[in-house]
């Protein structure tokens, strides 16, 4: 049933930007929104109003002697102040970071980076967008802004969709189920591209699975075959590009058959693939996790963009490079700021010109060095780091060895959390502050489609909480007493400082967001680059063929000594429907399994090194050959140390001693 309730919040899960209000019994229940349509929400949005549940801070602390004490909110603010000036004093701005936020505002995010600015240090970053980086890198190197160019509503007008590195169907199933599903049924071609077959491949109508970190390599190989078959469209490069000539020379010199072989797939494929892209008008790519890869490994999100311009398919509906982001407000924080090399709007902060025009709304010039990243702050913690404070992450859950995260937050001399629950992270804290959860206050969030959506609490906080925006305005105004850096009234006053600092919000304005929401920037419609796009010469950049064609490419094949790739997905949050894993979670294929004498739902020890696990084996073949793969949650003592292959035996032939 569709349900246009008058003042709905957006869901806190996921960056779909779903609606909804409560229902019955605790539940949600979804409302009508542009990214939501038939106002449903998934199995983990009906959930929302869980978050900050039973588990729930509602107490601000502070840490006396070792233990963290009960105190008034003024206590804690005092607190606060004296630490970072201490640290400020002590070790200069630059010792302090700020973490977040992600699960918060914009205003709230725009709040926490102004902090840290007028300060004196861009040491802010909230690690979410990191999930993304390296697409979010391409898209401004080569197009303009680090985000979807497209909507969601426009996927139906694509005649071929290709899935990267992703499972919509289960991450951002609404945005799927509402959009990609039917654009499918309306005859939509499907390409996924996944070593591991999953939900998302269900609906597919072909299934390519590379070698894991190899994707560049089949998205040039497509471009290759275009490129020599003559199929390219020669209009939109020589009027919209530069660089082709030196990208299609860098393709040239690609040896095809090796590049084949690496990447593992067959010229059947790419020739079936190469026949689609040549029948499509329109081609849109959406983009996950899973094309992020190691530093080392070539870039998927280039690739895949230079495939694009090469056909024409980036500036009209239908098509473009989508970013399937991950926590609600990533975008979001990301475009106010919560970077350290960007400020609001992503004007790099080197950029004499952008400071100053954030100079002539703020009353301060930000600092010109660009700060240090998410990772880099925290392995910097109790070294040239002394404070810091976060706002609604968990450093402490991640892939990295928990034991050295809980020394690093440890080691700070201030270490100030704002949270809904309880979790690792602020157990270490000095000063715990308990804030109202998304669907308690007002604020805007902005979705994967960049669309800006007003969010009104649907739920009244514990009396004894108050929202981030509160805090962080509060902590302002006592650290500048003698400014009024922070003397804001309300959230809208916030936000439309934000539109005046950030040239892609530039023309929106609070009271106007209305019921659809509005997509940045304020001026086009919801396609990006239409007329020309953000780059200096106003030309899309093409890139360079991603296969080292000096070196070729030495990596031994992991396959060939008796490993298997280990690839993982669903990394689940500790979401109560996230923890259905499967009964089976480690996938191989049949081949691989005969080899080892595994048989279907065996036991087997997943090892490598020291590290091993025990799980039990679904046998597929919808996986690749030599690759094996896991649900994060099940891997992460694996990831932990980095494994990227892993060895599969019987427990009774594995031995710890074993390489
Ligand atoms: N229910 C639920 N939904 C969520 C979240 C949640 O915790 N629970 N978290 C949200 C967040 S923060 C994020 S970032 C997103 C993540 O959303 P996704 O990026 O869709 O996350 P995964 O499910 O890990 O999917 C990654 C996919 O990439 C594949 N893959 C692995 N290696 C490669 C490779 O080298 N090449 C290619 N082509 N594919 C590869 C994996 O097999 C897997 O299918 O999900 C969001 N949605
Ligand atoms: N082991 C493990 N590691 C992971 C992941 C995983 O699932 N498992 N996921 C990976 C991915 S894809 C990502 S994006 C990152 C996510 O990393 P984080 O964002 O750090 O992790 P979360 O647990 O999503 O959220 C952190 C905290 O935000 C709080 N929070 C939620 N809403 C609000 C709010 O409105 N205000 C405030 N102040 N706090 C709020 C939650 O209570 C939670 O304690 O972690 C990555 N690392
Ligand atoms: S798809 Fe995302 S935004 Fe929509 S209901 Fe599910 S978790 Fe919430
Ligand atoms: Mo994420």
């Amino acid at each position: 049933m569709t349900d246009h309730h008058p003042t709905p919040s957006v869901c806190p899960l996921c960056a779909v930007g779903c609606r909804l209000v409560p229902g019955e019994e605790g539940r949600a229940r979804g409302a009508a929104g542009p990214a939501n349509p038939n106002g449903r929400l998934c199995r983990k949005g009906v959930d929302a109003y869980q978050l900050g549940g039973d588990d729930r801070l509602t107490e601000p602390q502070v840490r006396r002697d070792s233990d963290l004490t009960v105190v008034a909110w003024e206590t804690a603010y005092e607190r606060i102040v004296e630490g970072i000036q201490d640290v400020i004093e002590t070790h200069g701005p630059n010792a302090l970071a700020f973490l977040g936020a992600p699960h918060c505002s914009n205003e709230e995010s725009y709040l926490l980076q102004k902090l840290a600015r007028t300060l004196g240090t861009n040491n802010v970053d909230n690690r979410a967008r990191l999930c993304h980086s390296s697409s979010a890198r391409a898209l401004s190197e080569q197009v303009g802004w680090p985000a979807t160019t497209g909507s969601l509503d426009a996927l139906n007008d694509a005649d071929v969709l290709v899935v990267a590195g992703a499972n919509p169907a289960e991450r951002q199933p609404i945005a799927f189920n509402s959009f990609v599903r039917p654009a499918v049924t309306h005859g939509t071609t499907l390409v996924h591209v996944a070593p591991v077959g999953n939900r998302t491949t269900r609906l597919a109508d072909h299934h390519v699975a590379p070698r894991p970190g190899t994707d560049a390599l089949v998205f040039d190989l497509l471009s290759a075959a275009l490129i020599e078959d003559g199929n390219v469209d020669h209009e939109f490069i020589r009027e919209r590009t530069r660089g082709y000539d030196a990208f299609a020379a860098s393709l040239a010199g690609m040896d095809r058959d090796r590049v084949m072989a690496r990447a593992g797939v067959d010229p059947e494929t790419i020739r079936q693939l190469v026949g689609r892209l040549t029948g499509a008008d329109r081609v849109a790519a959406l983009v996950g996790t899973g094309i992020e890869g190691d530093v080392d490994d070539p870039n998927a999100a280039e690739a895949l963009i230079d495939l694009l311009l090469l056909t024409g398919n980036v500036g009209h509906r239908g098509t473009g490079l989508y970013v399937l982001r991950g926590l609600v407000n990533e975008q979001g924080a990301t475009d106010a700021g919560c970077v350290p090399d960007r400020l609001p709007g992503h004007q790099p902060v080197t950029d004499g010109t952008a400071r100053t025009r954030v100079a002539e709304v703020w009353g301060i010039e930000p600092p010109a060095a660009p700060g240090m990243n998410a990772s880099e702050l925290l392995a910097a913690f109790g070294e040239e780091i002394r404070g810091a404070v976060i706002v609604g992450e968990n450093p402490a859950i991640s892939k990295r060895d928990s034991a050295w995260i809980r020394r690093r937050l440890a080691a700070l001399d201030l270490l100030v959390v704002l949270d809904i629950s309880p979790s690792e992270t602020t157990r270490h804290a000095d000063v715990v502050l308990p804030v109202a959860a998304g669907v308690e206050t007002e604020g805007t969030f902005t979705n994967l489609e960049r669309r800006i959506q007003l969010s009104r609490p649907t739920r009244e906080p514990p009396e004894t909480v108050r929202a981030d925006f509160d805090v962080l305005r509060e902590v302002g105004c006592r650290l500048f007493t003698d400014r009024d850096w922070f003397d804001y009234t309300d959230v809208g006053e916030v936000f439309d400082e934000l539109t005046r600092v950030a040239p892609t919000h530039e023309g929106i304005t609070y009271d106007d967001i209305g019921p659809e929401g509005r997509q940045w920037p304020g001026e086009t419609d919801s396609t990006l680059y239409t007329e020309s796009f953000d780059t200096p010469d106003g030309r899309a950049a093409f890139g360079r063929a991603q296969y080292d064609t000096e070196t070729g490419d030495s990596t031994v094949d992991p396959e060939t000594e008796g490993q298997l790739r280990l690839v993982t997905g669903g990394r689940a949050s500790e979401w109560p429907a996230d923890r259905t894993a499967s009964d089976h979670p480690l996938r191989m294929h049949p081949a691989d399994a005969s080899d080892r004498r595994v048989a279907s739902t065996d036991e087997v020890v997943v090892s490598n090194g020291s590290v091993a696990i025990e799980t039990t084996v679904e046998i597929t073949d919808r996986i690749r050959q030599g690759t094996v793969s896991l649900p994060a949650g099940v891997a992460d003592p694996l990831l932990r140390c980095e494994a990227s292959t892993v060895r599969i035996r019987p427990p009774s032939e594995y031995q710890e001693t074993d390489p």
